[in-house]
C-alpha cells in the first residue's frame, strides 16, 4: 500500500524542516531555495512507516506568491500535514491553505504545532485553542494536534505513529483502470532523456505503456518507472511516480499536462461545476468574472457563468459553467480551486460535474435538474442524455472516467459499441417509422427507401447508422429488403398503377418466349419505370437486359431449355437456343448473357456450358 501526503501552512513555519526530520531528505532541491532558505516550488521525499506503509511526501511553498505551486502539489493527496509554528500561531497562509484543503475535500490530516522548543506550556495552550478554532467546520476539524520540535526531536515518534494509524485506516486509492498522471515536474536526465513526475491516480502504469499527453494528443512510451527512487515495473495509484518517457522532448511537456492511456481522457474548454464560495471571500462570485482555475496540476484562466442568479455570495454554493482560456485535461468529479488573479486570493472551489457540457441558457431549471442528478451520482446516465443520436461506449466513458462496468449497468439501448438513451432511441425509432411511412405512400410501387436516404433523414452519422438499422430491425420496426429499408408491413401494391402492370404482363405473355422490346411494350402498356421495378422486385418479370424481360414462367421455361440442351449436347449456342425458343437473336443473346452474369452458364469461345 502506498499513499501520498502533503504539507501545508504559512511560510517559515517549519514544513520543509519537518520533512527532513522525518525522512532525512531535504525537499528544497533548487539552488535558489537553498540560497534564500525558502521553498519556492514543490519538493518531494518519501518514508516507510513502521507498519510498512510507503508514503510519498509533497512539500509545498508557504509564501503567498507561490500559491500556484502549492495548488499543483495538493493534487491527489491522501492526507495533509498542516504545519503551524507554535510561536506564531495561525497566520494568513495557514488559513488560506486550510481553506484550499477544505475546498479540495482532503479529509484526513494532522496538525503539527512546530517549533515547540520556542514556546512555553502556557503559550502552547493558547495557540492550541486558536488552532482548534481555526479548524472548526473545515475538513480537518478534529484532526490530531501534535506538538513537535525539529531541534529537540520531541513529538516525532508521536507524529510517525499518528500518520501510520491514520493511513492504515485509509482506503487505498481506487483503481479504475484509467490511470492519470497529472504532471508536476518535467526534466531531462542525461542518459535517460525526458522524465516527468506526478501523483498517480485512478489506475496503474506499466513500463512499456503507450500514453497520450492531454491536451495535445502526443503519444509517448513509458521507458522506465520509479517510485521513491526505486525502479519498478508497475506503479500503482496513490503513489508518487517518476516516468522516463520515450518519444517526447522535455519542451513538449509542461506542468498541468496529464498522461493517460490513449483516447481515455478528454481535453475541454468548458465545464459545468458545483462551487462553494469561501465564507471569508472578500467578494461574491459574480457572473462574468475572470478568475484562475486550478485543477490537478494545471492552472488556466477562466470566465464564470453563474447559472442561477447573478452572484454566489460568500459561504454559499451554486452551479456555474466555466469557460477556459485553453483546453485542459479534466474528468467529472475532479476538484478545483478558483482564485482572483489580483490581488491574489482564493475565492471558491468545487467539483466538476460535466466536462463536456453544452452551452447553457441561464436560469434554466432543466439544466439545473440535470446537474443535480449528475451531482447525485447519475453521471453516466446524464452524460448519455446529451447524445440524442447515440454515442459509442468509449466516447461516453472518456468524459466521465467511469469504468466499463458502469456502462453495462446503464438504462439504455445498446447495439454493439453504440449506446442510446431510451428516450433518444424512441425518438429515432418513431422518426424512422414516420419517414418510411411517408416514403411508402409517395412511392407505393417501391420496395423501400435507400439506406443513405433514411440515414440523412434521421440526421445520424454514418458510423452509427449500421447499428441503428440493426437495432430497428431487431425491434421489428423496419425490414431490410434488397438493400433498401421498409416498414415490415409494407407490400408493393400494383393496383395503384392504373392497370399498366397487368397490361404489360399481358403483352409480354402473348408470345412469352419471344417477348417484344421492353421499352416498346412498356410504352404501349403505359407502365412507368416504377411499375417495371415493382414487377421485377415481386418476381413477376425477370429483366435480362435493359430492354428485354421475360415473364416469370417464360424465364423458367427457357432456363429449363438451356439446361436440357447442354445436358443433351454438352454445350449450347445462340443459334441452338434461338431455334428452340422460336425467338429472334436479340432476346436470346440477352438471356444467355444474363445467365453468364448469374453464373449459371459460362462462355467458352462460341458456345456456353454449365458452370
Ligand atoms: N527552533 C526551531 N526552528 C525551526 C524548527 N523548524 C524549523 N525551524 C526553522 O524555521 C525556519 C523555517 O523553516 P522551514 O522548514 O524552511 O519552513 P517552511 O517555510 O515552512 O518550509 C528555518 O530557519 C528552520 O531552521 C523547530 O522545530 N524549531
Ligand atoms: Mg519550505
Amino acid at each position: 500500500m502506498s499513499f501520498v501526503i502533503g504539507t501545508a501552512g504559512h511560510i517559515d513555519h517549519g514544513k520543509s524542516t519537518l520533512i527532513t526530520a522525518l525522512t532525512g531528505i531535504d525537499p528544497d532541491r533548487l539552488a535558489e531555495e537553498k540560497r534564500r532558505g525558502m521553498t519556492i516550488d514543490l519538493g518531494f521525499a518519501h518514508l516507510r512507516l513502521p507498519s510498512g506503509v510507503e508514503v510519498g511526501i509533497v512539500d509545498v511553498p508557504g509564501h503567498a506568491r507561490f500559491i500556484r505551486n502549492m495548488l499543483a502539489g495538493t493534487h491527489g493527496l491522501d492526507a495533509v500535514m498542516l504545519v503551524i509554528a507554535a510561536d506564531e500561531g495561525v497566520m494568513p497562509q495557514t488559513r488560506e491553505h486550510l481553506e484550499i484543503i477544505d475546498l479540495l475535500d482532503v479529509r484526513r490530516g494532522v496538525v503539527v504545532l512546530s517549533k515547540l522548543d520556542l514556546v512555553d506550556a502556557e503559550w502552547l495552550g493558547l495557540v492550541t485553542s486558536e488552532v482548534k478554532a481555526a479548524l472548526k467546520g473545515t475538513s480537518l476539524d478534529g484532526a490530531p494536534l501534535i506538538p513537535f520540535s525539529a531541534v529537540s526531536g520531541e513529538g516525532k515518534g508521536e507524529l510517525v505513529a499518528t500518520l501510520d494509524e491514520l493511513l492504515q485506516a485509509t482506503a487505498s486509492r481506487p483503481d479504475l483502470d484509467r490511470p492519470r498522471l497529472p504532471i508536476d515536474r518535467v526534466f531531462t536526465m542525461s542518459g535517460f532523456g525526458t522524465v516527468v513526475t506526478g501523483t498517480l491516480v485512478d489506475g496503474s502504469l506499466d513500463v512499456g505503456d503507450e500514453l497520450e499527453i492531454v491536451p495535445g494528443g502526443r503519444v509517448a512510451r513509458v521507458r522506465g518507472l520509479q517510485q521513491h527512487n526505486r525502479n519498478v515495473e508497475t506503479a500503482s495509484p496513490g503513489s508518487r511516480v517518476a516516468a522516463n518517457l520515450a518519444g517526447v522532448e522535455k519542451d513538449e511537456l509542461a506542468r498541468g499536462d496529464v498522461l493517460a492511456r490513449p483516447k481515455t481522457l478528454g481535453a475541454t474548454r468548458r465545464v459545468d461545476a458545483t462551487v462553494r464560495v469561501l465564507e471569508s471571500a472578500s467578494q461574491s462570485l459574480a457572473h462574468g468574472v475572470e478568475l484562475l482555475l486550478h485543477t490537478g496540476t494545471s492552472e488556466v484562466g477562466c470566465r464564470v457563468m453563474v447559472l442561477d442568479g447573478d452572484v454566489i455570495a460568500p459561504g454559499r454554493q451554486g452551479w456555474v459553467q466555466l469557460y477556459l482560456e485553453r483546453p485542459i485535461a479534466a474528468a467529472a468529479q475532479d476538484r478545483f480551486i478558483l482564485r482572483i488573479p489580483s490581488p491574489s486570493a482564493t475565492i471558491a472551489g468545487g467539483r466538476f460535474v460535466d466536462v463536456q457540457p453544452r452551452k447553457h441558457a441561464r436560469h434554466d431549471s432543466v439544466v439545473r435538474e440535470s446537474l443535480e442528478r449528475r451531482a447525485a451520482g447519475e453521471v453516466l446516465q446524464e452524460e448519455l442524455r446529451k447524445y440524442p443520436r447515440g454515442v459509442t461506449v468509449s466516447a461516453l466513458l472518456k468524459a466521465t472516467l467511469a469504468p466499463e462496468a458502469d456502462a453495462a449497468a446503464l438504462t439504455a439501448r445498446r447495439i454493439g459499441e453504440w449506446l442510446f438513451d431510451l428516450g433518444a432511441w424512441q425518438a429515432i425509432s418513431d422518426r424512422a417509422t414516420m419517414e418510411l411511412a411517408t416514403y411508402h405512400s409517395a412511392h407505393p410501387l417501391r420496395e423501400g427507401m435507400a439506406r443513405e436516404e433514411l440515414r440523412s433523414k434521421l440526421g445520424v452519422a454514418p458510423a452509427s447508422f449500421a447499428s441503428i438499422v440493426q437495432g430497428l430491425a431487431g425491434d421489428g420496426r423496419i425490414a431490410e429488403r434488397d438493400g433498401s429499408l421498409a416498414l415490415p408491413g409494407h407490400r408493393v401494391e400494383l393496383h395503384e398503377d392504373g392497370g399498366s402492370a397487368a397490361a404489360l404482363l399481358e403483352l409480354l405473355g402473348r408470345q412469352p418466349l419471344a417477348p417484344p422490346s421492353l421499352s416498346e411494350a412498356s410504352r404501349q402498356a403505359g407502365a412507368s419505370p416504377e411499375v417495371l421495378r415493382a414487377l421485377a422486385q415481386r418476381g413477376d418479370i425477370v429483366r435480362v437486359s435493359d430492354d428485354v424481360a421475360f415473364t416469370k414462367d417464360a424465364y423458367e421455361t427457357s432456363l429449363a431449355m438451356v439446361r436440357e440442351i447442354i445436358s443433351d449436347s454438352g454445350s449450347i449456342t445462340v443459334a441452338q437456343l434461338r431455334d428452340r425458343m422460336g425467338a429472334s437473336r436479340r432476346p436470346v443473346l440477352a438471356l444467355l448473357e444474363h445467365l453468364d452474369s448469374e453464373r449459371v452458364t459460362r462462355r467458352v469461345g462460341d458456345v456456353r456450358v454449365l458452370r
